[in-house]
C-alpha cells in the first residue's frame, strides 16, 4: 500500500485574469475555479489516476471541510484525515494570465496544529503503516508542526522499516537527509544548500547518494538528474507548451512512486514520471494529466546513464 501524508493541505483557487497582471491597475478576472492543492494530495491523485491503490493521510480543517471533501470526492481520492478543529484548510492562489504560459503561486501559511492533533496523526500512522508500504511526506509543514515533530514522525516510519519518500524543502528537507530516508527530490538550488554551495552539483549528488537510495534533482523544464545504486541518470524532457506548471512536480513524484511500487525498471519509471509532468503542465488546473498523453511523451524523454569518474 502507498500512503501520502499532507501535513499542510490546501484548496487551490485558480484565478484566470482577463489580461496580464499589472501593478496599480484593477486586474479583472475572467473566471475562478477550485482544484485540489497540497503536494501529498497531488501525489495521491496521480497514483489513483494510474490505478495504484493509495490512501491520503494528514490534516484537514473543520470550518471548510465540506469544500475540501467535495474536491477529494470529485478526484475519487481514498483519504483518512485528522480534523483540526475550528480552523479552515488554507487556500493557495494560482494566478493565470491570459495568453501567458506558466502561473504565479501564492500560498497561505495554513492552520496551526496542536500537539493533540499531531498525536492523533501519529496514532493513525502507527496503526496503518506496514513494512512493505511506501509513504510519501510532501509539502510544507503547518504552523505548530515543528522540525522535532517531523523528526519524530520520520523515526516512527523508520521503525516500521517502510520506504520513506520526502518531497520537502528547506530545513524539513535537511532533516529528512539527516534522519535518512529512501527518496528525496531537491531542486538544483536545494541540493547545493543541503550539501555544499562550493561543490559542483554532481559532486553533491554523489555525496547524497551514499545515504539516500533515490535522489531526483529537479531542474524544471530542463529535466532532472537521478541517482540510485551508484548509477546516475540525466533525464531530458521534450519541450511542451506549459499552460500551468502548478502540481507538475507532485504529479511526477506520484507517478514515480506508483511505478516503483509496480516494480518497473528505473529508467522506464523516470521517463514515465517525466511524461506525466509534461502532460500535467498542459492543463490549466493543479492536477489534471492524461495517461495516454504521458505514454506518448514518455517516448520523447531521454534517460542517459552518466559516466561518473
Ligand atoms: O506543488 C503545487 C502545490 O501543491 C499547490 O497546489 C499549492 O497547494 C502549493 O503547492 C502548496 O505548497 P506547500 O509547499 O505550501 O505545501
Amino acid at each position: 500500500m502507498i500512503y501520502t501524508i499532507t501535513l499542510n493541505p490546501a484548496i487551490d483557487r485558480l484565478l484566470f485574469l482577463e489580461k496580464t497582471l499589472v501593478k496599480e491597475k484593477n486586474n479583472r478576472l475572467s473566471k475562478v475555479e477550485y482544484d485540489l492543492g497540497g503536494k501529498g494530495h497531488h501525489g495521491s491523485f496521480a497514483m489513483s489516476t494510474l490505478g495504484v491503490e493509495n490512501q491520503a493521510l494528514g490534516f484537514c480543517g473543520t470550518t471548510n471541510k465540506s469544500k475540501l471533501e467535495k474536491i477529494l470526492k470529485e478526484k475519487e481520492l481514498n483519504y483518512d484525515l485528522v480534523e483540526v478543529y475550528g480552523k479552515p484548510t488554507r487556500e493557495s492562489y494560482v494566478i493565470l494570465e491570459a495568453n501567458v504560459s506558466g502561473s504565479i503561486l501564492i500560498t497561505e501559511k495554513g492552520f496551526r496544529v496542536s500537539s493533540y492533533d499531531i498525536e492523533l496523526l501519529t496514532e493513525k500512522i502507527e496503526e496503518k503503516i506496514q513494512e512493505k508500504d511506501i509513504v510519501l511526506i510532501a509539502g510544507s509543514m503547518p504552523p505548530g508542526f515543528e522540525l522535532r515533530d517531523l523528526e519524530e514522525l520520520l523515526h516512527v516510519l523508520k521503525k516500521k522499516n517502510c520506504f520513506i519518500a520526502c518531497d520537502l524543502s528547506g530545513t524539513a528537507l535537511t532533516k529528512a537527509v539527516e534522519v535518512g530516508v529512501n527518496f528525496i527530490k531537491p531542486n538544483a538550488f536545494e541540493i547545493q544548500e543541503i550539501v555544499s554551495a562550493e561543490n559542483p552539483l554532481l559532486e553533491n549528488l554523489k555525496e547524497l547518494s551514499k545515504k539516500i537510495d533515490y535522489v531526483v534533482v529537479s531542474q524544471g523544464s530542463e529535466g532532472s538528474i537521478c541517482s540510485h545504486d551508484g548509477e546516475f541518470y540525466q533525464i531530458t524532457v521534450p519541450k511542451v507548451v506549459a499552460v500551468n506548471d502548478t502540481g507538475a512536480g507532485d504529479c511526477s513524484v506520484g507517478a514515480f512512486l506508483a511505478n516503483l511500487s509496480l516494480g518497473k525498471p528505473l529508467t522506464e519509471t523516470l521517463a514515465f514520471a517525466s511524461g506525466c509532468a509534461a502532460s500535467k503542465v498542459q492543463y490549466t488546473n493543479s492536477t489534471t494529466f492524461s495517461v495516454k498523453e504521458a505514454k506518448l511523451l514518455q517516448k520523447k524523454v531521454r534517460v542517459e546513464k552518466l559516466q561518473m569518474d
